[in-house]
């Protein structure tokens, strides 16, 4: 049977982009998308009920259903790192290394930091952009500004750190690619354009071998880049 998943991925069609006015929020949840990634490398079939808070849909049944998830997807019976944890485990595989404590570890940290560092940094600046959500993060144009200055910088430290880097851990790709590469992916839908990824290219390399590896192209077969940055303007000020 498979395991029913709340979050969104309606996926894109091929050659779209942001300039042709066909993404919105609801194209694709990194988080989800991580989610079926890891059961696509797994092998496990998954249900994807599909919830997208910001657009209020069915969020008051989540809140209900998982009052812990404070409306917040994706959710199983947890959130998302516990949920990818548990998939992994699942079936015997390398996606949380080669088996040791110690790389385990390892991947977990990468993994921690991306879901608490990375991705929260990097949504102080793309967030507050994101037109037409029933539910839109607050825009404060300095606060934007500053997220902006501070992706920057973690983003800086993580391409100094990917050189000579195949695999995050190990010798293969483990949760710790996914969920770098992934969350990436989101900052590079809005705001991390051709220009900064013509800089950053230890990152955009790594970025291209996990989304080249066949479970993540099953699960998102085609990822979204926008050629200039969002301006700093609040998108509901019209
Ligand atoms: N700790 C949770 C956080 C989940 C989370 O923040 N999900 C975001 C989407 S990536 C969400 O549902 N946001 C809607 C909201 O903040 O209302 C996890 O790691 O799964």
């Amino acid at each position: 049977m498979a395991l029913k998943v709340y979050g969104y991925d309606v996926g894109s069609p091929p050659n779209q982009s942001l300039a042709s006015g066909y993404l919105t929020f609801t194209q694709g949840n990194p988080r989800t998308r991580i989610v079926r990634s890891i059961a696509a490398a797994q092998g496990i079939e998954i249900e994807l009920s599909e919830s997208i808070p910001r657009q209020n849909i069915n969020r008051d049944f989540l809140i209900s259903r998982f009052p812990r998830s404070r409306g917040k997807i994706p959710v199983l019976e947890g959130h998302a790192v516990t949920l990818t944890e548990y998939l992994a485990k699942l079936k015997p595989s390398n996606l949380l290394g080669d088996g040791s404590v110690e790389q385990e570890a390892e991947v977990l940290s990468w993994v921690n930091w991306a879901n608490q560092e990375l991705l929260m940094i990097m949504s102080r600046w793309f967030l507050p952009l994101i037109p037409g959500l029933a539910r839109p993060a607050p825009y404060n144009k300095a606060a934007v500004e500053t997220g902006k200055e501070a992706t920057i910088a973690i983003l800086d430290i993580h391409e100094k750190m990917m050189q000579r880097k195949e695999y995050l851990v190990g010798d293969h790709i483990t949760l710790a690619d996914i969920f770098v590469a992934i969350y990436l992916s989101r900052g590079m839908e809005r705001v991390l354009d051709a220009e900064w990824r013509a800089r950053h290219p230890e990152s955009m390399r790594h970025f291209n071998m996990v989304a080249n590896w066949g479970p993540v192209k099953q699960a998102v077969p085609h990822f979204t880049f926008i050629e200039k940055e969002s301006p700093n303007v609040d998108p509901y000020s019209q």
